[in-house]
C-alpha cells in the first residue's frame, strides 16, 4: 500500500507509518471529507472544527512533523503551501484572511505525528493563539 511504498526497510518504521492515521486516511483506508486533492497533498476537514474552515493538509508521504517536512527533498514543504492557500481559495477565506498552523512537538499540542497544516479561516482570529 501507499504507505509501505513510502516507508523505509526498516521494520519499525514500517509498523510506524501503517500504524499512522493520516497515511490510512491517504490511503482511503479510513474515512475523511477530502476537500482537495493535488499530486502529493491532500486536504480534509478537522473532526474538531475550531474555526467555520478548518481544514488539516498533509503531505501523502509520511514525515513526522515540519522539520522533517522542511527536509524533504523535491520541493514537498512548497507544494503543501500551495495546496494550503489553494484550500483558503476553494473555501473562500482568503480574502479577509486565513491561518496555516503546524504544532509541532507535544509541547505545542501536536497530537498526529503525521505532519499537517490546520488552514484556519471564516472567522475573526485573535493573536497571540493560545
Ligand atoms: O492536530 C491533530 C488534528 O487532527 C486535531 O485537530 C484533530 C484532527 N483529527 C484527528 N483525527 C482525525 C480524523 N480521523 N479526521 C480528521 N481530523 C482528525 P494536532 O496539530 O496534531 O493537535
Amino acid at each position: 500500500d501507499h504507505c509501505r511504498h513510502q516507508s523505509s526497510s526498516a521494520t519499525v518504521r514500517v509498523r510506524r507509518v501503517t500504524d499512522c492515521l493520516f497515511c490510512k486516511i491517504v490511503a482511503r483506508q479510513i474515512p475523511a471529507d477530502i476537500v482537495l486533492e493535488t499530486g502529493r497533498a491532500l486536504a480534509f476537514r478537522d473532526v474538531n472544527p475550531q474555526a467555520p474552515t478548518h481544514v488539516l493538509v498533509v503531505p501523502k508521504a509520511h514525515h513526522e512533523n515540519a522539520a522533517a517536512l522542511a527536509a524533504a527533498d523535491d520541493g514537498l514543504a512548497d507544494d503543501l503551501l500551495t495546496a494550503c492557500h489553494a484550500v483558503a481559495v476553494q473555501e473562500g477565506v482568503a480574502e479577509p484572511g486565513y491561518r496555516v498552523v503546524f504544532n509541532t512537538g507535544t509541547g505545542a499540542g501536536q497530537t498526529v505525528f503525521h505532519v499537517h497544516a490546520h488552514v484556519l479561516g471564516g472567522r475573526s482570529l485573535t493573536w497571540p493563539p493560545g
